[in-house]
């Protein structure tokens, strides 16, 4: 009757921009990326047959603006004939603000939401319930770098390599904490349906995966930088043609930017991503984290870091 499940953010090096089913939520590309290990949403599902509706809470406090988005997903695990749930999700590190927080919550809400319900369902179909509620969350499922595959009719999320296999830092580089302007589905909506740089970007994407491929398989961290910096930057050129444009980006946001081509010029192994939202993500070996910790601390504007290595993926713990 009840169920506690810890997922884990996942960042992309290749990434998702656009759905080619609404309904669904099916993503118009496939999308590779590092599940963290430091960053965790907790979420319990507990059954309960007195309550009137479902409830949620949000760090012990209820949140109703979340509730119809998380009772959906609810829905998709048990039926809509289903009995009331109670679900008190707690996070360590700030929501809707793009790290990725709706990846964790909805991956570790499929996993909790089935245990309660006593549903036995393979991982990868669980991956498409969690996608269902958010398209990142299916590749917070698995650990390490993980696919995920745009198929015909449906999403199948593999592992390219173990968290072990390949052990990178991340840092993250806060430069303003709050929730970002427009939602990410919505963003992408406005892009498919705006943007000039649409089409091209959904065209190119199946080379920039293959290319980001090779260099996980060859544990290329150059190789990986540079796809990975292009096919970021390239999102971004989507969403700055849209009309409205959606630029998430800071002026901190850019130094940092500047921050990580003087390492590289230096010759130190790191690259940055950039989601929706400011924050900047360093991607290092772990022998260079001081180093690249040290620059970005030091870049105006940056107002706090943090630091995750590679982690696995959603897991039930005890309730
Ligand atoms: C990604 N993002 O691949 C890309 C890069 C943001 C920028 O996946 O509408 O919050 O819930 O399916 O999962 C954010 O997308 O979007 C995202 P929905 P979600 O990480």
């Amino acid at each position: 009757m009840r169920a506690s499940a810890i997922a884990q953010p996942n960042i992309a090096v290749i990434k998702y921009w656009g759905k080619r089913d609404l309904a669904r939520n099916l993503p118009a590309v496939g999308s590779i990326s590092v599940t963290l290990s430091t960053l965790y949403t907790e979420m319990q599902v507990e059954i309960d047959t007195a309550l009137a509706g479902d409830v949620l809470l949000v760090n012990a406090e209820e949140n109703r603006s979340m509730l119809a988005r998380v009772s959906d997903c609810v829905d998709i695990i048990a039926g809509i004939d289903r009995p009331a749930v109670r679900v008190s999700s707690k996070s360590n590190f700030p929501i809707a603000a793009g790290i990725a927080s709706s990846a964790s919550a909805f991956a570790a809400l499929v996993v909790a939401a089935a245990a309660a319900f006593g549903l036995s369902i393979p991982r990868n179909r669980l991956a498409q319930l969690a996608g269902r509620a958010s398209g990142s969350a299916a590749r917070s499922m698995l650990g390490g770098f993980v696919e995920l595959e745009n198929d015909t009719d449906n999403i199948r999320v593999g592992s390219l390599l173990s968290a072990a296999d390949w052990p990178l830092e991340i840092l993250i580089a806060i430069t303003a904490p709050g929730p970002k302007p427009v939602s990410s589905g919505d963003a992408m909506e406005i892009s498919r349906r705006t943007s000039p740089f649409y089409d091209l970007w959904i065209e190119q994407q199946a080379a920039d995966l293959a290319e980001a491929r090779a260099a996980i398989r060859q544990r290329d961290l150059q190789r990986l930088g540079a796809i990975a910096e292009h096919n970021c930057l390239k999102m971004h050129s989507v969403m700055w043609g849209s009309r409205p444009p959606m630029i998430y980006w800071n002026s901190a946001t850019i130094a940092c930017m500047q921050t990580i081509r003087e390492l590289q010029a230096r010759g130190v192994a790191v690259f940055f991503t950039i989601d929706a939202g400011p924050q900047l993500k360093a991607i290092c070996a772990a022998a260079d984290v001081m180093t690249v910790r040290t620059a970005l601390l030091a870049t105006d504007g940056v107002l706090e870091l943090m630091q995750s290595g590679i982690g696995e993926g959603a897991r039930l713990v005890s309730a």
